[in-house]
């Protein structure tokens, strides 16, 4: 997530954190260099010179050239408009008031409206909440079997019916809510490939009767610059409350995240990580800065860690990789963990040295990593601890004693071998992620 981005502003923030004394032209440098940074990130250039007036501004206020770390300072000042760009705090979708409360998802087709009714329900759902998923796409027949689908293999409630009238479906959904319970209706509603009058006119229709307390607008974040012209020819049309930015994952650039906001106004309130139900986290526009600006997100990752992952025991693998004295009870570790957090490789992306290096291979594929770990079990101590004791023989022994083959084994050793080897590369970067932790008042 934002790699390039973040590399980028990394490479002239870091000029100027050294700097001890700011003059005009070094600081008019630095602003180009953040100028055309954000726009290879495809910024939308309205919000790039509104964002560097600012920033000129205060840079050359006080507030700066009074520190003793100018420097400093000025990336401070950069990070603190970022934030505002992202949209200041965190916002909440609306649940007050009578229920069954309302979600109702919009967007261009493929943004992901689909996928993100399922995780949102999903998150509904931990936080107490009971809710009822919906399709409202008559439009596609399959539309309506990829919501129910989903539902099933997440174990979400859905609302089913074949009417083909997405008023009266959508009808027929609140009123069972409302019989059967449930707190909150998620509606998903049909998409086009391109903006399309007919299905404005449906949503607009739907939402003038039914009045949902949220209508959110689905951004898919690789679709760059579209998908904030769309944004505003929805809101144009439809009061939209907020929007989701999906895929999230797999933008290196930040553009549409960097955009959205200042160009409509509207709160971003999660962000779509991933395709599984799980790959939704809540938009914190601070932490978001921070990672952009490749500060790390600490406070993520303890929120992960309170959701089950053991971060202790994945700081001191990260700790281990770096120091290059990683063995291979640690990947077992590392396998471990990953059956409780989906991947290490997205875990180590939230720590800072994580940023911006090819994680891949220290993440065995989900099939491999029962048999990796009963490989492990069958070596002695000796072995795990001096891989080149593993000969021949001791090879075929160890594939006897875990049900694996000599080939397995073999891959294992390669696999092991590739991730030291990323480690070795990664070299020492920064602090002790341990206690970096402790500094933000995580463990002891
Ligand atoms: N990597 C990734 N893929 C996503 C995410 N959200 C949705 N997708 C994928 O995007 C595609 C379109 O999603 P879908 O929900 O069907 O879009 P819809 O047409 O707006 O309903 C599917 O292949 C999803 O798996 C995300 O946050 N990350
Ligand atoms: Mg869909």
């Amino acid at each position: 997530m934002f790699e390039q981005i973040s590399q980028r502003l990394n490479q002239t923030l870091s000029m100027l954190r050294g700097v001890v004394r700011i003059d005009e032209a070094s600081l008019a440098a630095a602003l180009r260099d953040l100028r055309l940074a954000l726009l290879e990130a495809d910024v939308n250039f309205g919000v790039v010179k509104d964002l560097l007036g600012v920033v000129r501004e205060r840079a050359q206020g006080q507030e700066v050239l009074d520190s003793l770390t100018p420097g400093q300072q000025v990336v401070k000042v950069v990070h603190e408009e970022m934030v505002k760009l992202l949209g200041g705090t965190q916002a909440s979708l609306q649940l007050k008031g009578a229920t069954p409360h309302v979600i109702m998802l919009v967007g261009l087709q493929g943004a992901g409206k689909t996928t993100t009714a399922a995780k949102l329900s999903q998150q509904l759902r931990r936080s107490g909440h009971s809710p009822l998923l919906a399709s409202l796409d008559v439009h596609r027949p399959a539309a309506r079997e990829q919501l129910a689908q989903m539902a099933t293999n997440s174990s979400l409630q859905v609302f089913v019916s074949d009417g083909d009238d997405p008023m009266v479906l959508a009808r027929e959904a609140i009123e069972k809510a409302r019989l059967t319970g449930h707190d909150v209706v998620v509606f998903d509603t049909a998409g086009r490939l391109h903006l399309d009058k007919t299905m404005m006119n449906e949503a607009a229709e739907i939402v003038k009767v039914l009045k949902p307390g949220n209508v959110i607008y689905v951004a898919d974040s690789l679709a760059g610059q579209d998908a904030v012209t769309s944004v505003s020819v929805f809101h144009e049309r439809l009061p939209l409350t907020g929007t989701v930015l999906t895929k999230l994952d797999g933008d290196a650039r930040g553009g549409v995240a960097m955009s959205i906001a200042a160009v409509t106004g509207l709160p971003i309130l999660y962000a779509g990580v991933g395709e599984r139900t799980e790959d939704l986290e809540a938009f914190h526009p601070d932490r978001i800065a921070s990672r952009i600006l490749g500060m790390g997100d600490i406070l993520t990752l303890i929120e992960k860690a309170q959701e089950g992952v053991d971060i202790e025991v994945a700081a001191k693998i990260e700790k281990r990789l770096r120091d290059a004295t990683f063995t291979l009870e640690d990947f077992r570790e590392q396998i471990r963990q990953m059956n409780k957090f989906g991947s290490m490789s997205k875990l180590l992306e939230l720590l800072p040295m994580g940023r911006g290096v090819d994680m891949k291979a220290l993440a065995p594929a989900e099939g491999d990593m029962r048999s990796f770990s009963a490989i492990i079990d069958s070596m002695s101590v000796e072995e795990r601890r001096h891989l080149q004791t593993i000969d021949r023989s001791r090879c075929r022994r160890i594939a006897k004693g875990s049900g694996t083959r000599i080939q397995d084994v073999n891959r294992l050793l390669k696999q092991f071998n590739t991730a030291r080897k990323l480690m070795k590369k990664l070299g020492r970067q920064r602090g002790d992620p341990l206690d970096m932790m402790r500094n933000v008042g995580f463990g002891r």
